[in-house]
């Protein structure tokens, strides 16, 4: 085989994923060093940077993890002020970190949707604004922002996270726009339902021990007429961060097994004897 796969290589890079101890956060870090990155990640508080720390190391993985909350500032520069004096250069960030608020919108308060918005939008833009002066000095980065299905459509109850998603996807071409001159690539991650701790509630079965009604719809959307898992989504985030992906700026590249092109079928006409079952104690 050429060198042609050597365009999609990590090798020697410094690579933070922001809320990074599990999750889909997890994978794109354990993807990262399986192709050649140095990890580093925080989490907000130290109980979640441990616990990551000890997954990273069961993968063989020697990551650099600290304490640090994506919504302060002054936090934030000082992680970035730490990874640059004890691994390098941050050249790929990954704005994973991300909460979500289930509540219909006419009974959230205000602080509900702000705290979603600080973490979803806000977070991305201090981290981002973190980490780009470095890169425009070095002529070269790459930043990966966690969009969602609800970056393009609304569903009832998530009001303040679809705005921030939304927003992110415009975040996301802005950055683009603004640092694509300096080497600078700026694209989203689109999942579409992933099996994680945020949409462990969305599977939970009923009190009868019946299929959660919102589990058989998502699968009634999806051709694959399954949930996604953490590691469907790798191979795109280590193409997003390599130099394979240097000609793609301000994209939002959709991985929902199909949800985002197809209309559904009737949820009562799946059969749940075809599913391939999720292991929840997997599902991290
Ligand atoms: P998750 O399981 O909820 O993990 C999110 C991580 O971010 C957690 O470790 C969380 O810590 C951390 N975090 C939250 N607030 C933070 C803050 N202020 N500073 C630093 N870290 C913080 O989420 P996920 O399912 O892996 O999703 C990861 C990202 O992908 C999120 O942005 C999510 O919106 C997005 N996404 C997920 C799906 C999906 O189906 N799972 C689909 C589309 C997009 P705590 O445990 O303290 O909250
Ligand atoms: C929800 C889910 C979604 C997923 C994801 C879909 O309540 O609808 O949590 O928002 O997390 O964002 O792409």
């Amino acid at each position: 085989m050429g060198d042609f796969l050597k365009n999609f290589s990590l090798e020697g890079k410094v690579a933070w994923v922001t809320g990074a101890s599990y999750g889909l956060g997890l994978a794109y870090a354990v993807a990262f060093a399986e192709s050649g990155a140095k990890v580093v990640f925080n989490d907000i508080n130290q109980e979640l940077v441990d616990k990551g720390l000890a997954e990273y190391e069961k993968h063989g993985i020697k990551a650099f993890g600290k304490v640090c909350d994506v919504t302060k500032e002054d936090q934030v520069q000082e992680f970035v002020a730490a990874v640059e004096k004890e691994v390098g250069t941050i050249d790929i960030l990954v704005n994973n970190a991300g909460i979500i608020k289930r509540i219909p919108m006419h009974e959230m308060s205000v602080d509900q949707w702000q705290q979603v918005i600080d973490v979803d939008l806000t977070g991305p833009f201090i981290c981002s604004k973190a980490v780009l002066p470095a890169m425009m000095k070095k002529g070269s980065g790459k930043i990966i922002n966690a969009c969602s299905m609800m970056s393009e459509f609304g569903r009832e109850t998530v009001s303040a996270y679809a705005a921030a998603k939304g927003g992110l996807k415009m975040l996301t071409r802005n950055i683009c726009s603004e640092y694509g001159q300096y080497n600078i690539q700026c694209n989203a991650i689109g999942p579409g339902y992933i099996a994680t701790p945020q949409t462990a509630p969305l599977r939970e079965k009923q009190a009868d021990g019946s299929m959660n009604p919102f589990d058989r719809f998502i699968r009634s959307k999806t051709p694959a007429q399954r949930w996604g898992k953490t590691e469907d989504l790798m191979g795109l985030a280590v193409f997003l961060a390599s130099p394979a992906s240097d000609f793609i700026n301000g994209q939002v590249v959709y991985i929902d097994g199909g949800i985002s092109a197809y209309i559904g079928q009737d949820p009562n006409n799946l059969d749940p004897s075809k599913f391939a079952d999720i292991d929840e104690s997997t599902a991290q």
